[in-house]
């Protein structure tokens, strides 16, 4: 038996000598390839912490002490390390294990995490909660440096000298988001990393006695050093102490002794701590050490090649958007593109190795993507900002006030709009029509295929207003290419005339309602088929119109119901006094879990012989 199997349980790994713990690291590694290489997830992250998570969990109580990861993308080592070994193979699959943290899954886990830069805020909040009860369990963050230049971490670090009692921040520093961190807090850190060796153990254990009240003093000068040279030795993190936060590092991240010696230390101190680990993205498997975007969310994939193992073909809308992106750059000298730190997943990177000038990949800054935006619009520019879905849900605010407020030009690319799959749901963008089509002055449209995607982008640059544009997750389709009626300011596109039933379908679910179309053709039933290409108007005129030939009206979209288009349409047959039925398919007011896209469709009845159930049931 592996010394991994035998850790059936959390607080396990205590029972393994330390000499054996290299090789429990190595276990750890091969079983991280083992788990993504199979079911797909975030590989070169949890690689880079393998040692740092060894080495908390020896220190550290479970449940009684508090971890909190910071995206949590990270935590598949922690996973393993509570008693859900086993279950990894699940990992990311419908029912199984989530991708991230989450205390529904085990207590083992302090917040629920997937999105960046609140692990901090968390930690602080649990680290004063304990002071006010008075109990003892250690808390500590794990943050990367991409997640640490997202506005939330700077708030969390700005709190944190209000803390009087103990918290303990590790700065995991592999130099990279996904792709290189940028920005100057990413500069500062890169300047620690070359201008200092590792600090060495002594010094450390010296700075931990230091805060020890009453005996660090008398201890300290025992060993003959002062409070200056000290200082000197860890001026560092200079940064991080003029906050506030006692710094600590740079140490090695891969050394479980060094990181053991630097926990120990941190945990002596009053008040906030960061310890400042450097690793290495994808450590220990060579493909990810070299490719370490590649490898930072993985799809099944052969370990011996690196190579991914069913590739799908054809077309995504990110991919389509990425070329309209370098077609309409080329013709509109005032466009500019914008991304928080996702220039691969958003398919702006060919953008900026043809428009380096034009391009700005602003870190983990969704809020400060936006606002940036504004001022660039503000200036004449036509600014072009992706985010997926669920992301945006950060920038809201600014979206109202510092865009939509002043009817500002800026497009909003809205990528991964709708269910997502296995990253589950942290990760699905269900939320962003009800939150968007409720401001002024925004045109939120959603495309049924890639040539329409492309299409509402020409749109938007005619308009002087905000516009966003969600579109899906996957391929695009082809199906739909000859329904090509010209977009016209809130008027949809009827794609079949019928009668009876009015399929009214928004972006991916035009193509399902063509073919729930066909099987109620099949019944005798011809039913019209609605194209809505503006989520926030009601085309109020065409539903009376409609009203006169049609009693049952379905409307079909992958959003959640509340704030849905669909509640829209109730709302105006009420007001407008129509006698017709409605049937609303929707994702219900729930947060939708993980599982592949397909099954998550059917759990929630959005697929095509669901759909067709539906109506035939009302009928
Ligand atoms: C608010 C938000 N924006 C974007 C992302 C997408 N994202 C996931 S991980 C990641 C990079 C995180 O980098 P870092 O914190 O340094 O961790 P590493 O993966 O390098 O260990 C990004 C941008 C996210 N999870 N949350």
């Amino acid at each position: 038996m592996g010394l991994l199997d035998s850790i059936k349980n959390a607080n396990d790994i205590k029972k393994i000598p330390e000499k054996d713990l290299p090789v429990l690291a190595e276990e750890i590694r091969k079983r991280l390839l083992e788990i993504t290489s199979q079911n797909g997830g975030h590989l070169a992250s949890n690689l880079g912490v393998v040692e740092i998570t060894i080495a908390l969990h020896r220190l550290l109580d479970f449940p009684e002490d508090k971890l909190i990861f910071d995206v949590g993308h990270q935590s598949y080592v922690h996973k393993m390390l509570t008693g859900r070994n086993e279950a990894m193979e699940t990992l990311r699959k419908l029912d199984g294990l989530s991708g991230f943290t989450d205390p529904n899954e085990s207590d083992c886990d302090a917040s629920i995490s997937g999105h960046a830069s609140n692990a901090i805020s968390i930690a602080l909040g649990y680290a004063t909660a304990r002071e006010l009860k008075g109990t003892y369990e250690k808390v500590v963050a794990v943050i990367g440096d991409g997640s640490l230049t997202g506005g939330m971490s700077n708030e969390a670090l700005n709190n944190a000298a209000n803390l009087k009692g103990n918290v303990v921040i590790i700065l995991n520093d592999n130099e990279r988001s996904i792709s290189a961190n940028v920005g100057g807090l990413a500069n500062y850190l890169g300047k620690i990393r070359t201008s200092t060796k590792y600090i060495n153990t002594k010094s450390i254990i010296r700075k931990g006695l230091e805060h020890i009240p009453f005996i660090g003093e008398h201890i300290k000068s025992g060993i003959h050093t002062t409070k200056e040279s000290i200082k000197r030795l860890l001026v560092e993190g200079m940064m991080f102490e003029d906050l506030g936060i006692t710094y600590i590092g740079p140490i090695d991240g891969h050394d479980i002794e060094q990181i053991t010696d630097a926990l120990n230390s941190a945990f002596r101190f009053e008040g906030p701590v960061l310890i400042h680990a450097l690793t290495v993205k994808g450590k220990g498997y060579e493909y990810a050490e070299k490719h370490p975007a590649q490898f930072h969310g993985v799809n099944p994939f052969d370990i011996e090649t690196g190579d991914e193992l069913s590739k799908s073909s054809g077309k995504s809308y990110t991919s389509v958007f990425s070329s309209k992106m370098l077609e309409l750059a080329e013709k509109d000298k005032r466009i500019v593109a914008i991304t928080a730190a996702m220039p691969f997943g958003t398919g702006l990177y060919y953008f900026h190795k043809k428009y380096p000038d034009r391009f700005f990949d602003v870190g983990i800054a969704e809020e400060h993507a936006v606002a940036f935006a504004a001022g660039l619009a503000s200036s004449g520019l036509r600014p072009v900002v992706a985010i997926y879905s669920t992301f945006l849900q950060r920038a809201y605010d600014q979206i109202i006030h510092d865009v939509c407020m002043s009817n500002l030009p800026v497009i909003f690319a809205v990528d991964r709009a709708g269910i997502v799959g296995n990253d589950g749901k942290t990760h699905q963008g269900l939320f962003d029509e009800s939150f968007l089509t409720s401001i002024p002055n925004l045109v939120v449209m959603s495309p049924k295929n890639g040539r329409e995607l492309e299409e509402m982008f020409d749109y938007a640059l005619t308009l002087n207003c905000p516009v966003a544009i969600r579109y899906p997750r996957g391929k695009v389709t082809n199906a739909l290419d000859e329904y090509d009626a010209p977009l016209e300011l809130n008027k949809d596109e009827i794609i079949r005339h019928g009668s009876e039933v009015c399929l009214m379908a928004t972006g991916v679910m035009v193509e399902t309602a063509l073919k729930v179309g066909e099987k109620l053709r099949a019944d005798g039933i011809n039913a019209t088929i609605v194209n809505v290409r503006f989520l926030s108007h009601v085309n109020e005129e065409l539903v009376e119109q409609l009203s006169n030939s049609h009693k049952l009206f379905v409307t079909m979209e992958e959003v959640i119901e509340h704030g849905s288009y669909g509640e829209r349409l109730n709302s105006a047959i009420i007001k407008n006094g129509l006698n017709v039925k409605t049937l609303n398919v929707s994702l219900p007011n729930v947060f939708v879990e993980h599982g592949t896209i397909a099954e998550l469709r059917q759990r929630y009845g959005l697929d095509e012989e669901s759909v067709y159930q539906r109506i035939k049931k009302q009928m």
